[in-house]
């Protein structure tokens, strides 16, 4: 096929990653502004290099008729999650969503790879705009722990050093660090829930201070310096204290403040 052929074939596949990555990351801000737990850690994405589908293509007999249809990785994109429990929980967001449609999934979390290697995979239907119309193509998702993710970023990279013929005593030492990496997600699961609410807790606080020194500005606009002077003393206390409750109350009180001061406005102005 001619070079220019392959572009205009990836192109829509380029297009598919880089909506669907703003889409994950929109996912995951969304829970982070409703304080809400993310079971997004982080998402990348890419496009098939050409050599890399022509060796697929090559191993797996694939003539260039059904590239499309039977290469399903060729837009690929990586959800990684802190906790396996997230991964299910990551499985249900997509499933529920009406901008894709999940036309088939490998559990390779149920079902471990020979090699060692973990990871939910969906494969889901995902349609770009393209200046011919709507193009309806395939993407991998690949869904799997920080843990998970790390082991198998490293043995990739060793099968490329290897040229896929990665030797036994290699192997053997992959294989134990799997089984440690299946260790240490089963640990990391059993403070799942302390880590979860230490990160509420330090989110709710994050958008609490933004709230504040956002009605604080506002009120330096608008009210008695020396008054505002105080009551930024008084945040600065607070914040200090880390004392989530006092915080909630504080910014309670200022919300109240900053809306008197709002309507006193609008009476003078009017
Ligand atoms: P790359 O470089 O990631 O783009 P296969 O028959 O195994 O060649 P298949 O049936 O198309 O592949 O799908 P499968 O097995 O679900 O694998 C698709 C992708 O999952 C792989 O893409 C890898 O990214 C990842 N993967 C699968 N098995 C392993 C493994 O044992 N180790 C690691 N590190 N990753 C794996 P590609 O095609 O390898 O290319």
């Amino acid at each position: 096929m001619e070079i220019q052929l392959w572009k205009e074939l990836l192109h829509p596949y380029e297009q598919a990653v880089s909506e669907l990555l703003t889409k994950f990351q929109n996912l995951k801000e969304e829970h982070k502004k409703r304080n809400l737990y993310s079971p997004i850690e982080s998402v990348s994405g890419r496009t098939k290099t050409v050599a890399s589908i022509l060796e697929k293509m090559q191993k797996k007999n694939i003539p260039f008729e059904h590239l499309e249809a039977e290469v399903e990785d060729i837009a690929g994109v990586r959800i990684i999650c802190q906790f396996q429990e997230d991964i299910e929980k990551v499985s249900q967001l997509i499933s529920q969503r009406t901008d894709m449609e999940v036309r088939s999934r490998k559990d390779y979390l149920a079902n471990q790879k020979k090699s060692g290697y973990r990871s939910l995979h969906l494969i889901v239907w995902y349609t770009v705009e393209t200046i011919s119309g709507p193009k309806k193509l395939q993407v991998e998702i690949q869904i799997r722990t920080m843990a998970m993710n790390f082991w198998a970023t490293t043995e990739h990279s060793l099968q490329y050093k290897y040229k896929g013929d990665i030797p036994e005593h290699v192997r053997e030492k992959l294989s134990r660090a799997s089984d440690a990496i299946e260790i240490l997600d089963e640990e990391m699961s059993q403070v799942r829930s302390e880590i979860m609410d230490a990160q509420i807790d330090s989110q709710i606080e994050t958008n609490l201070v933004k709230d504040i020194l956002r009605n604080i500005e506002n009120l330096y606009r608008m009210d008695n310096r020396r008054e505002v002077i105080k009551i930024q003393d008084e945040f600065y206390r607070i914040f200090s204290s880390h004392n989530l409750e006092e915080l909630r109350r504080f910014h309670k009180q200022l919300d109240i403040m900053a809306e008197g001061s709002r309507a006193q406005s609008v009476d003078i102005s009017v």
